[in-house]
């Protein structure tokens, strides 16, 4: 598989080329792209070294599949150059998530609706993709009505400007250039991205939308806060979940337990619960503090993490490519 990856030089990209090689997918030729800036660059895998180039030679290069990390504008502008060449494209921003057209994809939930077709596949937020993954077990079982979910998310999120921002501030550093609007070392920042007229952020309209057309039930009820807190290793988020059913909660865990890309963490007498410390670098979604909210009947309350980098973003990328190679797609 020739794989090009465009924005490789970004925080995400890197991360792509590190699951690609990690998960020994075939790779026999990287194609590394990225703006005019860095072109000539270059980016090492598996101990090679291959230089970055322009979009449009990338096209000439006709690799089998290209992952998008580049932003929303690139991917706009680009995809359907490569779709149009032949490429199918897996794209990380949010330009077609909500695309009626375009399918938005967490392979353990729904890789199944991908056919041969599907020339521009979108991967969902990051903070979507560890949600749905719990989801679907328990609402293939107990039917969800409502969910209303509160995130603790990591600064890599916002890219390397925001990291640079949270280890100055903690080195004493003057910021010249902050991503955030306040200081995030010491702080807690309950806002992600812009805000919307509705007051929601487009970040928590991301969670509620996203989550609909990916379980392809928009009767799911979401409502969401999401949070910026000074961590580096994952997101993690707080879920309370209603049910049309009442639920037994060892099947809860175990169903969870089953669950691909899943692993409960659960045992409190010991102090064992999710941390981003934990997750930071592995691929699943990690679930604990499992237990029954008692002020409303059928309802559920858990904690999940996940490294945002990985199944929250590049992770989930590969293993929709690894789908498709495996079904010859690609
Ligand atoms: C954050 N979830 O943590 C965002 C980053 O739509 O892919 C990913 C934004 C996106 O800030």
């Amino acid at each position: 598989m020739k794989v090009a990856v465009v924005g490789a030089t970004g925080l995400v990209g890197g991360e792509i080329l590190k699951v690609l090689e990690e998960r020994n997918f075939p790779v026999t030729e990287i194609i590394p792209v990225a703006s005019e800036k860095s072109i000539g660059n270059k980016v090492s895998f598996k101990g090679t070294e291959y230089t970055v180039v322009g979009f449009e030679d990338a096209i000439k290069m006709k690799p089998n599949v290209a992952i998008f990390s580049a932003g929303g504008g690139t991917s706009l502008a680009l995809a359907p150059k490569f779709a149009e060449a032949g490429i199918t494209v897996i794209d990380n921003s949010s330009a077609w998530r909500m695309d009626d057209t375009k399918k938005l994809v967490v392979p353990e939930v729904n890789a199944s609706s991908l056919t041969p077709e599907d020339k521009i596949i979108a991967n969902p937020n990051c903070s979507t993709i560890q949600m749905v993954v719990v989801l679907k077990p328990l609402h293939d079982k107990y039917k969800i009505k409502r969910v209303v979910v509160s995130t603790y998310q990591s600064v890599t999120g916002s890219g390397k400007k925001a990291v640079d921002q949270l280890f100055g501030e903690r080195a004493g550093k003057e910021i010249a250039d902050p991503a955030y609007p306040h200081k995030i070392d010491l702080n807690v920042i309950p806002h992600i991205d812009v805000f919307l007229e509705n007051g929601y952020t487009k970040e928590e309209m991301k969670m509620i939308k996203e989550t609909n057309k990916i379980m392809e039930d928009d009767s799911i009820r979401v409502t969401a806060t999401t949070v910026r807190i000074p961590t580096v290793g994952g997101h993690s988020e707080s879920l309370n979940i209603e049910f049309e059913n009442d639920f037994d909660l060892d099947e809860v865990k175990s169903l969870l337990a089953n669950m691909e890309g899943v692993v409960v963490q659960d045992d409190p007498a010991n102090n064992v619960y999710p941390m981003p410390l934990n997750a930071h670098g592995k691929d699943e979604t990690f679930v604990g503090r499992i237990r029954r909210d008692e002020s409303q009947a059928n309802t559920l309350n858990l904690w999940c993490v996940a490294d945002n980098l990985r199944k929250g973003a590049a992770t989930n990328t590969v293993q929709i490519a690894e789908y498709l190679n495996g079904k010859g797609m690609i």
